[in-house]
């Protein structure tokens, strides 16, 4: 059984985000979606929120679960014996930063990053900017999966106040 890990912070899960999980279930047969913490990301979510989310935006993919780490990536790959990491790339900035902590991982453990370059009408797409969009007051709805806008939203006017 091939099995991979598609970390990220995802708070919220964009459709890009959702496009990445697809095509890694695609690929792998098994999935699982790790949500971390991204250190220098100010969060709108909890760990949790972030994973119930995911897993109502996941209910319909075959092989795939969603789950929280914390601690090293590649301490959290060891554990559910992943053989990959998957990871979304959108522009070369993604990839200065993507290729650095691939190159890191590898070193550290072995295990090897794939890169899936995003889906052209989702490249623009990111949480952070979904996040401020939400927080100015934007409509968010056409960027995440159903349900998780008005959660985005909720959460974004309990934030300003
Ligand atoms: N299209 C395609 N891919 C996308 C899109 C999109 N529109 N949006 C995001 N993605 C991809 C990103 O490129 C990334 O690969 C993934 O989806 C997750 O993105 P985010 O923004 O939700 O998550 P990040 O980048 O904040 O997550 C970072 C981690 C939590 C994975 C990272 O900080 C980590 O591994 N932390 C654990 C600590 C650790 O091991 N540190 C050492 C690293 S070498």
């Amino acid at each position: 059984m091939s099995r991979a890990v598609c970390p990220g912070s995802f708070d919220p899960v964009t459709h890009g985000h959702l496009d990445i999980v697809n095509r890694s279930a695609a690929l792998f047969d098994y999935v699982v979606v790790a949500v971390g913490t991204n250190m220098s990301k100010n969060a709108l979510f909890t760990p949790d929120e972030r994973v119930e989310m995911l897993n109502e935006a996941c209910a319909e993919l075959d092989g795939v679960t969603v789950t929280t780490f914390s601690g090293l990536l590649v301490d959290f790959c060891a554990q559910v014996e992943a053989d990959a990491i998957v990871k979304g790339l959108r522009f070369v900035s993604d990839f200065d930063y993507e290729l650095q902590m691939a190159q890191m991982n590898s070193q550290l453990s072995g295990v090897d990053t794939l890169f899936l370059p995003t889906a052209a009408q989702w490249s623009y797409v990111s949480s952070s900017l979904v996040r401020e969009v939400a927080l100015l007051g934007g409509d968010v709805d056409q960027f995440l999966p159903e349900g998780i806008a008005e959660r985005t939203i909720a959460r974004a006017h309990e934030r300003a106040g």
